[in-house]
């Protein structure tokens, strides 16, 4: 289960993944240390994301398969949906500025929660652990 909260601990290639979404180094410098949390509830098709991190506090609700609106704390806003895929939630999302994809997906892996980006090709991951 995904349920409960989730405090960053470490990032792999998310410096260059920003790069290449096009935030400037000011910006990468401070997401690199972001101390994003996560706070994740899931009632059958229903989540509830709370976030926190030093940009801001955000809640976002979705139902599986249903497209959202997503913004970006640098206002880039995505358009689309997660859906599970075994105990792999995937999401396919859509920059709506330049119609590009962003595909991410978050599994759990031993006590760890490691949610993985790809955009353009090039792939990061944030790992968190339980709070
Ligand atoms: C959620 O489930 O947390 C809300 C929806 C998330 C949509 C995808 C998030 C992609 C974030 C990419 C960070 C890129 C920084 C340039």
């Amino acid at each position: 289960t995904f349920n409960g909260t989730w405090k960053v601990d470490k990032n792999e290639n998310y410096d260059k993944f920003m790069e290449v979404m096009g935030v400037n180094i000011m910006k990468r410098k401070l997401a690199a240390h972001d101390n994003l949390k996560i706070t994740i509830q899931q009632d059958g098709n229903n989540f509830s994301i709370k976030e926190s991190s030093t940009f801001r506090t955000a809640e976002i609700n979705f139902t599986l398969g249903v497209t959202f609106e997503y913004s970006l704390s640098d206002g880039t806003e995505l358009s689309g949906s997660w859906v599970l895929e075994g105990d792999k939630l995937v999401g396919t999302f859509k920059r709506k500025d330049n119609g590009k994809e962003l595909k991410t997906w978050r599994v759990i892996v031993g006590d760890e929660l490691i949610q993985t980006y790809v955009y353009e090709g090039t792939e990061a991951k944030r790992i968190f652990k339980r709070a």
